[in-house]
């Protein structure tokens, strides 16, 4: 049999050089805008992509390598992706790890779960993921349209969770006064903010594509791709834990369901229980750049809009919905 002839260090070094050099003429030729959680953005395949973010999305979708049975965890920041990631790690692992024990009690959801551009491909374009358990569990905030071909067509899981915009404005305005406070950076104003957002200028965005994007694609395959929203878990997180676990293919038991199991869970990941830990009380997680642990988790409600924005900031991006969103069949409840 041919032995494979394997590149040498310096060619790999040579070729990264030069996809180094490519990415930066890239960047330069792309439309940019001011970012917020970085200097700017570029609108990369119709994405706001900030500047820190952008090399890693392009080394993840060259290099990355799908396996079947991964599952993958989409969303636009601040839908819910931290509950999800606590959820969907708790189910998977449920046979690993018994409640009393689990690693959220120790860890960070972000530090269990990790997003493929934010922080896998981070620091090296080609991160060894082989030896990862399985199922591999993965986040991503990249729209479905740039995903890698790879993470389409392996027939993989992506399970995406959505939230009403009037209370994901506000959720990630929030966010971001607590980053520019723990950074000593000046904090932009909720105005200014909002128009960003109904601009669809925010990191990812336009929000009405990345929900559209998924939401489709889970009309098409809807064994492959689940789409959750934000509204429904807070309303019967029972019935959608259920939901997500047949999904991948590990449905509770009856015995389970008898036995508590699905409560333990949803009361392990909840809001009230995440946040009194004291692993999320202090400390990092490292991403890009480096976020309070404790600024994943505030309020979680829905309906928290009413508090922060102005009958005319609603009606606008009730308006933004409904000529963007609308016409596909996907509705929010905002109350
Ligand atoms: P990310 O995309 O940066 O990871 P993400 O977790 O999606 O952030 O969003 C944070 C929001 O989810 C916060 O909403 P709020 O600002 O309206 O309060 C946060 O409170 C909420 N959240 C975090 N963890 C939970 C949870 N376990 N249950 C319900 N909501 C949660």
């Amino acid at each position: 049999m041919a032995r494979q002839q394997l590149p040498s260090q310096s060619a790999i070094l040579g070729s990264e050089k030069h996809e180094q050099e490519d990415i930066d003429e890239l960047i330069a030729s792309l439309p940019q805008s001011k970012g917020v959680v970085s200097r700017f953005q570029s609108l990369y395949q119709n994405f706001w992509c900030p500047d820190n973010v952008l090399p890693n999305v392009i080394a993840f979708q060259r290099h990355h390598q799908a396996k079947y049975n991964d599952i993958v965890l989409a969303s636009e920041p601040k839908t819910g992706t931290t509950w999800l990631k606590a959820l969907v790690f708790s189910i998977v692992n449920r046979s690993r790890f018994d409640i009393s024990n689990t690693p959220l009690l120790t860890s960070n959801p972000h530090d269990l779960v990790l997003f493929l551009e934010l922080q896998l491909y981070r620091s090296n374009p080609r991160p060894n993921l082989d030896s990862l358990a399985e199922p591999r569990l993965f986040a991503t905030h990249v729209p479905y349209p740039s995903l890698p071909e790879c993470i389409k067509r392996s027939g993989c899981w992506i399970i995406y969770i959505c939230r009403n915009p009037l209370d994901t404005v506000v959720s990630a305005w929030h966010f971001f006064l607590e980053l520019a406070r723990s950074e000593d950076h000046p904090a932009w104003s909720l105005e200014e903010h909002f128009e960003a957002y109904c601009k669809g200028e925010m990191p990812f965005g336009p929000f009405w594509e990345h929900m559209v994007g998924f939401w489709k694609e889970s009309l098409e395959r809807p064994h492959n791709v689940l789409f959750l929203k934000y509204e429904d878990l807070k309303e019967d997180i029972g019935g959608q834990l259920k939901k997500v676990a047949k999904f991948v293919g590990l449905p509770f038991t009856e015995q389970e369901e008898e036995e508590g199991v699905i409560e333990e869970i949803a009361k392990m990941c909840s809001l009230k229980t995440l946040k009194d830990l004291e692993v999320n009380k202090s400390g990092k997680v490292p991403m890009t750049i480096k976020f309070e642990k404790r600024s994943f988790f505030r309020k979680g409600e829905v309906g928290d809009w009413v508090n922060h924005l102005t009958p005319s900031m609603a009606d606008r991006l009730n308006s933004i919905v409904q000529e963007k969103i609308s016409p596909f069949g996907l509705q929010f409840k905002t109350r």
